[in-house]
């Protein structure tokens, strides 16, 4: 017999998008457990996203997980465009009436976020195995899974996957229900973290003939670069010198230099547009990555995820509070309304910021041309300044 367990939301995964929904339900009154198959250590220093949205700034203030954040994040007010050997500074703060981001790394808000759920009685399991979601179609769904050699059984009212791009809720919707919108990039990002003190105050977005690269950080210490490379690249083939030889070239600008330093970590990311809609089915709801992946360029990931779940929050809490599926049933509508806006943002920062390889001159003509304009009309860069500090939630 299975160890039964019973809670109101069952989440499956510990990332950005299950802690935060699970913290938003307790802060609710709504009771939730986290289901993770990776170690709590894993989660914590696996290195990914680094930019924060205003909004999601203000959130997790808001939720009472935002201290270390509000002391250790870097707040920035602008981005640098680099084309040309020139740069052009994108001003959030003129062009959004003082919105701004903040670099605070992915792995840093989900220490705060576990903190925050042990500090409160949250029930987050790491290293289950197993998991497996049933009768999500009826209204006591189930979520099984292997916890130190016992079978469990989680019934919930309602599950959410919130498992990413690679995990098993997406999947387990019976086939002919959903519909993919799938693009791939004929290019991936090499990222390194670097000991070594960031040469810019604020991010640089460069076009090159060689190829994209971005220069951002994550302390006044650390800096985290990316050069765009070949999908299936070979990271074994880019020693320390020719990555930071790779990024003078890129970066560089008359009057500035890259100072370079140790690297601690370096991977290779492919880069895809993804999207299923609907996100939702019976009562199994898709949240954050399980849902949709941009590429990285527009810095969105995370913060498309948390927005989901603020969504779904505010939609289960209606439930409980007046019995109405109203706002359950308009989960998908709401979530892809943005989902849609931002990945258009990310495919546009993307298309307009790397080397294709299909490429002709005209298209390298045009997106000089866009470089151009985005740089010296107002109205251009405020498009970009508003959905790269984020869009306003509905
Ligand atoms: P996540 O993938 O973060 O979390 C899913 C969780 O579910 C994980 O903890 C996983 O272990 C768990 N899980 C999976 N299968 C499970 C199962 N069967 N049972 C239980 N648990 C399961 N975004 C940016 O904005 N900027 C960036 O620079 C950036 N860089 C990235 C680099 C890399 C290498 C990757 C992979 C992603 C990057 N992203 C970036 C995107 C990333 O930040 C995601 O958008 C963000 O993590 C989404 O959060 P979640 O939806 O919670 O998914
Ligand atoms: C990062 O700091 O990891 C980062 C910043 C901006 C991006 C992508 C990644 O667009």
């Amino acid at each position: 017999m299975p160890v039964s367990l019973r809670t109101q939301v069952g989440i499956v995964g510990a990332g950005p998008a299950g802690l935060v929904l699970s913290h938003l339900l307790y802060l609710k009154g709504i009771d939730s457990v986290v289901i993770e198959n990776r170690s709590r250590q894993y989660s914590e220093q696996r290195v990914r996203a680094g930019v924060l949205e205003q909004g999601t700034v203000d959130l997790l203030t808001q939720m009472g997980v935002g201290e270390r954040m509000k002391s250790e994040g870097l707040v920035h007010h602008g981005i640098e465009l680099r084309f040309g050997g020139r740069g052009h500074r994108i001003d959030f703060q003129e062009l959004t009436g003082g919105k701004g981001i903040t670099i605070y790394a992915q792995h840093e808000v989900l220490k705060d976020l576990n903190n925050a759920r042990i500090a409160t009685g949250g029930q987050v399991l790491f290293e289950v195995e197993d998991v497996s979601v049933h009768d999500f179609d009826g209204d006591q769904p189930k979520i099984r899974y292997q916890k130190d050699g016992d079978a469990c059984e989680l019934t919930c009212d309602f599950i959410a996957g919130c498992d990413g791009f690679h995990g098993i809720c997406r999947p387990s919707v019976p086939s002919g229900i959903f519909t993919h919108y799938d693009r791939e990039y004929p290019f991936g990002w090499l990222g390194i973290l670097a000991e070594a003190p960031p040469s810019s105050n604020e991010l640089i977005y460069t076009y090159h003939d060689r190829g994209f690269a971005l220069l951002s950080m994550r302390s006044p210490n650390i800096s985290r670069l990316y050069l765009q490379c070949r999908p299936d690249e070979n990271i074994d083939l880019w020693s320390d010198e020719t990555i930071w030889q790779e990024l003078q070239t890129r970066l560089a600008s008359n009057g500035w230099t890259l100072t370079e330093g140790k690297i601690l970590q370096k991977g290779v990311t492919g880069m895809r547009s993804f999207v299923v809609e609907p996100m939702q089915y019976g009562r199994l709801f898709l949240a954050g990555d399980s849902a949709h992946i941009v590429p990285p360029t527009g810095a969105k990931g995370l913060n498309l995820a948390v927005a989901d779940v603020q969504i779904l929050a505010r939609a289960l809490k209606h439930f409980y509070s007046t019995g109405s599926y109203d706002l359950l049933h308009n989960y998908s509508e709401v979530c892809l309304r943005r989902v849609w806006k931002v990945q258009r943002f990310s495919w546009w920062m993307t298309s307009m910021l790397h080397r294709f390889p299909e490429e002709n001159p005209f298209d390298h003509r045009r997106q000089l041309a866009e470089l151009d304009y985005v740089t010296s009309s107002r109205a251009a860069a405020k498009t970009l300044a508003e959905n790269y500090v984020g869009l306003p939630m509905e």
